[in-house]
């Protein structure tokens, strides 16, 4: 059987092809700005999973500053079909807030100029109105600032909660607040940070050019696209995770949503701990195969990587894995057949 991002890019090459052919039959066609050459030069909207700081080392509570900025950009969905996302900081998820619990934290929301929309911002982390989203309703060219104290520690949600809010999340405004517990999180040798979420398109999936919200879908919640870090299949090849054998890794999962429930799963592993509904204050569950992480919900889940190879993150509701849901955490160092062997082993099977 093919993995699920071979059938996802044969797929996708196909209909790439069946363009090029169309646009090719027809010189007096206008150039399209939106062919797929002018798609794969845009800059990334992907966020490396690598791309969050590192634990907090100090033992008592601060005064954290947290800038946002709410920026409208297109930005390639998948191959050959891009989207005019909307994001806090130019990458689908924003950026990872790490904070302790006691911190005060000033939050300062900025619109970009060039927004068409009002932004905002609302933090599951946030004891007051709105999550922070009554004080930072914010016009393009507009900032506006509040302050929270952290009251209770876990890994939590943030997203835009501008109507129609869940508009905003599917076009990528969403991110992850850690606030660690007392002592902070036993030592891990990698930590990685990945986001699933839905994206609604008038276009069916796969279709080349500049896809456009479909309101009818949204509402329906029929999403075209599912997505790791804002784009299909977004963290594999050059994106993909990496790490080496026998190291312990922790991943930070949550679901942007807007409305689909992940059946969290790493194909080939099992997590070794994991904190449940992103509750560091409970002890860890062990020996967990898939966890469910709800829309505006996140859980942390660790991990022993005793095996090199491909191991693919997906939510095990298989179909989405055809509509771009699938990363890759690429294992590399010695085999090691006490754990896994296919060595010895006679092929008696002749198809599939
Ligand atoms: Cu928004």
């Amino acid at each position: 059987m093919k993995s699920p991002i071979a059938r996802l890019s044969s797929s996708l090459s196909a209909l790439a092809l069946c363009a090029g052919i169309a646009f090719g039959a027809n010189a007096a066609e206008p150039a399209d700005a939106w062919n797929s050459e002018a798609i794969a030069a845009l800059q990334s909207i992907v966020r490396d999973a690598t791309d969050l700081p590192g634990p907090i080392e100090r033992a008592t509570p601060a005064l954290v500053k947290v800038d946002l900025e709410t920026i409208e950009r297109e930005a390639k969905l998948a191959d050959g079909t891009a989207f005019r996302y909307w994001t806090f900081n130019g990458k689908v998820p924003g950026p990872f807030v790490r904070i302790r619990v006691g911190d005060t934290v000033d939050v300062t929301l900025k619109n970009a100029e060039d927004s068409h929309m009002a932004h905002s911002v609302d933090f599951h982390a946030v004891t007051g109105p709105g999550g922070g989203a009554v004080a930072t309703q914010t016009d393009p060219g507009d900032t506006t600032s509040f302050r929270f104290k952290a009251l209770n520690p876990g890994l939590y949600v943030y997203h835009c909660a501008t109507p129609m809010v869940a508009d905003h999340i599917q076009a990528g405004m969403y991110g992850l607040i850690l606030v660690e517990p007392e002592g902070g999180l036993p030592k891990v040798d990698r930590e990685f940070y990945v986001m699933q979420g839905e994206i609604y398109t008038e276009q069916a999936f796969g279709a080349q050019g500049l896809a456009t919200t479909d309101y009818d879908k949204l509402l329906d919640e029929r999403p075209e696209y599912y997505v790791f870090n804002g784009a299909a299949a977004g963290l594999s090849g050059d994106m993909a995770l990496k790490a080496k054998r026998d190291e312990t890794v922790r991943l930070f999962f949550g679901v942007g949503g807007p409305n689909k429930t992940s059946s969290f799963h790493v194909i080939g592993e099992i997590f070794d701990k994991v904190y449940s509904q992103g509750s560091l204050t409970t002890p860890a569950t062990p020996d967990v195969q898939t966890t469910l992480v709800a829309p505006g919900g996140a859980t942390v889940a660790e991990m022993k990587l005793e095996v090199p190879g491909t191991f693919h993150i997906v939510d095990h509701a298989l179909s989405r894995a055809a509509r771009g849901l699938v990363a890759d955490i690429e294992v590399e160092g010695p085999q090691n057949p006490q754990v896994y062997d296919t060595g010895n082993t006679k092929l008696t099977m002749t198809g599939h």
